[in-house]
C-alpha cells in the first residue's frame, strides 16, 4: 500500500526542524543569530516589495524561514556511503563535487539536497558533507593511528540502519517509522563531549591539521554549523557586531550587488568547548576543542558555465591584486578591490539573461495569464510543447520578454562555492599557518567512496530553466 508512506520532503522538513532545535540548545548563540536574521528578513520584505514579489513568483517566500544548511565531516568511505543512504530517505541526493585541498583543507565534499523545484520549495534543507582525505597526511604512523581510530567507531545507531534498509526495501516509511527515523538519525549529528581518543593523540592530530582532530578525535560527525538564509547579509553582519555575536572578518563570495549572484556567506567564530579525553586507564582528562559555529548566507541567481567562469576570473583577479588572504586587517581594501573587479559583471537580470550568464524561470506574466482571450488554448500535448520549446527562436523569446508577455525570474543558486567554503573552514580552525596540499582533485575516488556519482548542478539548473520554458510556451499555445 504505497500511499501509506510519508513523503520524503516531509521527513526532511521534520528532520531539519529537529536539528535546528537540537543545535539551538547546544549552541545558544545560533538561536540569537536566527532572531537577528528573522528581524532583517522581515524588514527587507516590508521595505522592498519587489523582493517579496520575486520570492512569491519563484515559490521561495514560504521556504524562507525554514531555510538552512548544515555541514558535517566524515572519516571513511563506509561512513560516506551509509550517509548517502540515510539522506536518500529524506529525498536528499549528492549534488556537485568540491575539492578543498588546493585551498589548504584536506577534504573533498558534496552537498546533499533535494533536486527539483517543488521539493526544494517544500524544504530546502541541505548538508555540505566532507570526506577527510587521509591520503594527504604525510606522517605515515599518524595516518595508521587515525585509520585505526576511525575503524573502531560506529556513527550510526542500529535502529537507523534498520530503518534505512526498510526504506530501501519497502520504498518508503510509514508515519511511525518516519518519526523514529528522525529521532535516530539525529543521534549521528549530536555533540559528544567525551572523546574516544587520548589527549596525546588528539594533540598530534591537531598539530597535523585542526580538521583531522575534529574528525578522528570524536565519536561522531557532530553538526558543525547551521545556516539560515538572509535577504541582506550586510545588515546581518553589522547587526552581529552590535549584538555581541563575533563575526568572521569578511563576507565570502561576490560583492554586494543590485542583482545578487551565487552565494555570499559569513559566520560567527567557533566556540571553545570543554571536552574530556579518554586515558589509557579508562578515566578522563579535560581539555577543549573549537569546531562549532553559526553561519549566514544570502543566495542569488545561479550562473551558467559562462557566468561561473566570469565569476571565478573576477574573484581570482581581486584576490591576486590583494596579494594576501582577505582578513580583518585588509577587509576594507579587499571589498574595494572586489567591487571594482566585479564592475565587469552585468548587474541587471535582463542582461544576465541575454548574455546567457545566469539561469532563469520563464513565466507567463500575470496579466497575460489572467486574460485568457488573448492567447490560444493551453496545450497539454507533450510532443507539441517539446517541439515548440525547441523551435522558439532566441529572437522570438526576446520579443516575448520585451513585450512583457513572458517574465524572467532568477533561479536561486542552491549549491556552494569552494573558495568561500575554504574561507569558512579556515576561519573556524584557528590555523596560524596556511596548509598546502599537492595532488590532484579526485572526484572518481570520492564517488567510489560515496558509492554513486554526484549530480551535475549545472545540468539541474538547465533542466529547471528548460522545463519552465516548456510550461510557459504550453500556456501561451501556438501563438508563438
Ligand atoms: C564546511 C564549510 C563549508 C559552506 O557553507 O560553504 C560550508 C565545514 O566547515 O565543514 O559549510
Ligand atoms: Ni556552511
Amino acid at each position: 500500500m504505497k500511499n501509506t508512506f510519508i513523503n520524503s520532503d516531509d521527513i526532511r522538513h521534520d528532520f531539519s526542524a529537529a536539528m535546528s532545535e537540537m543545535y539551538q540548545k547546544e549552541v545558544p548563540l545560533y538561536g540569537d543569530l536566527i532572531d537577528l536574521v528573522t528581524e532583517v528578513n522581515t524588514a527587507v520584505l516590508s521595505e522592498q516589495p519587489e523582493v517579496r514579489q520575486q520570492l512569491e513568483h519563484t515559490g521561495e517566500l514560504d521556504r524562507l524561514n525554514m531555510e538552512r544548511h548544515g555541514a558535517i565531516r566524515l572519516g571513511t568511505a563506509h561512513e560516506l556511503s551509509m550517509m548517502r543512504r540515510l539522506f536518500a530517505v529524506m529525498g536528499m541526493y549528492p549534488v556537485g563535487y568540491y575539492d578543498l585541498a588546493p585551498a589548504g583543507v584536506p577534504v573533498h565534499s558534496t552537498a546533499f539536497r533535494a533536486i527539483d523545484t517543488q521539493s526544494l520549495n517544500n524544504s530546502p534543507f541541505r548538508v555540505f558533507t566532507s570526506l577527510l582525505r587521509l591520503d594527504l597526511i604525510t606522517d605515515e604512523a599518524l595516518k595508521q593511528e587515525a585509520i585505526t581510530a576511525l575503524n573502531k567507531r560506529n556513527i550510526f545507531t542500529d535502529k537507523v540502519i534498520n530503518l534505512i534498509k526498510r526504506f530501501e526495501t519497502q520504498g518508503g516509511l510509514t508515519a511511525d517509522e518516519a518519526q523514529q527515523f528522525v529521532k535516530e538519525a539525529l543521534e549521528t549529528f549530536r555533540w559528544h563531549d567525551k572523546t574516544p581518543v587520548s589527549k596525546t593523540l588528539y594533540q598530534r592530530l591537531l598539530a597535523q591539521h585542526g580538521l583531522i582532530a575534529d574528525v578522528v578525535g570524536f565519536k561522531g560527525p557532530h553538526i558543525n554549523h547551521l545556516t539560515p538564509r538572509t535577504l541582506d547579509i550586510d545588515a546581518v553582519q553589522a547587526g552581529m557586531q552590535a549584538k555581541g555575536i563575533p563575526p568572521k572578518a569578511i563576507i565570502e563570495g561576490p560583492p554586494k550587488r543590485d542583482c545578487p549572484i551565487l552565494l555570499r556567506q559569513t559566520s560567527f567564530k567557533a566556540l571553545e568547548e570543554p571536552v574530556s579525553f579518554q586515558t589509557p586507564e579508562g578515566s578522563y582528562e579535560t581539555g577543549h576543542h573549537t569546531a562549532r559555529f553559526g553561519e549566514i548566507e544570502q543566495r542569488g541567481v545561479a550562473l551558467t558555465p559562462k557566468g561561473r567562469e566570469l565569476y571565478d576570473r573576477l574573484l581570482n583577479q581581486a584576490r591576486n591584486q590583494l596579494q594576501a588572504t582577505p582578513n580583518a586587517d585588509n577587509a576594507t581594501e579587499y571589498y574595494q578591490i572586489l567591487e571594482k573587479s566585479f564592475e565587469a559583471f552585468p548587474d541587471d537580470y535582463l542582461t544576465l539573461h541575454n548574455e546567457a550568464l545566469a539561469y532563469f524561470y520563464y513565466q507567463v506574466a500575470d496579466d497575460v495569464a489572467a486574460s485568457g482571450d488573448d492567447i490560444n488554448a493551453h496545450t497539454d500535448d507533450e510532443a507539441q510543447t517539446n517541439a515548440l520549446s525547441d523551435s522558439v527562436s532566441k529572437q522570438t523569446l526576446s520579443e516575448l520578454i520585451e513585450q512583457k508577455i513572458i517574465r524572467l525570474e532568477p533561479i536561486v543558486y542552491e549549491d556552494f562555492l569552494p573558495v568561500s567554503a575554504a574561507g569558512i573552514f579556515q576561519s573556524n580552525l584557528h590555523d596560524a599557518e596556511q596548509s598546502h596540499y599537492e595532488g590532484s582533485s579526485n572526484q572518481q575516488a570520492f564517488e567510489r567512496a560515496l558509492g554513486a556519482s554526484v549530480y551535475d548542478e549545472l545540468a539541474l539548473y538547465q533542466t529547471m530553466q528548460h522545463q519552465s520554458l516548456k510550461a510557459c510556451l504550453s500556456t501561451l499555445g501556438s501563438d508563438v
